[in-house]
């Protein structure tokens, strides 16, 4: 009794962060570290990347320069629904956990689009810092399966 009690307690911080993070609360405010949404007026790049049931991106590797507006141009040429969700290692990874262990959680938030099966999604996205930017889908189980690519973006 006494040891569930105490699991229990370890697990609400995650749920918090979990919902947090659903509702667009996580410091949109300021600008990411990966980044900002763009304005499709300002659009310098177009990229068009293909999303796969075979759980792979095409390409899985990109590189931009530091202050370009990107229109990423999302293909999804499989049957099942996929994700392009931006960020860092960090932040994909946990938020991959938390839709494998709810996956009915509906999550939107600028920095993702959501595609489904045969369809094309866009999203723009400013890159206003120069490192390494990660990109992920977020469909339960994908991300585990490989489903990542990365934006080396250059100052
Ligand atoms: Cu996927």
């Amino acid at each position: 009794m006494m040891k569930r009690t105490l699991s229990l307690i370890a697990l609400t911080p995650a749920l918090a962060l979990a919902g947090g993070m659903h509702e667009g609360g996580h410091g949109h405010e300021e600008a990411a570290a990966y980044g900002e949404p763009g304005d499709p007026a300002r659009v310098t790049r177009t990229v068009i990347v293909e999303a796969a049931d075979s759980m792979r991106y095409q390409p899985e590797v990109i590189a931009v320069k530091r202050g370009e507006t990107v229109k990423f141009i999302l293909k999804n040429t499989g049957k099942l629904s996929h994700e392009f969700v931006l960020g860092d290692e960090s932040s994909l990874k946990e938020h991959a956990e938390a839709m494998r262990k709810y996956p009915d959680m509906e999550h939107a938030d600028p920095n993702m689009a959501k595609v489904g099966p045969g369809k094309t999604g866009t999203l723009v996205w400013k890159f206003s810092q120069g490192g390494n930017v990660q990109f992920a889908c977020l469909e339960p189980g994908h991300y585990e399966a490989g489903m990542k690519g990365s934006i080396r973006v250059n100052r």
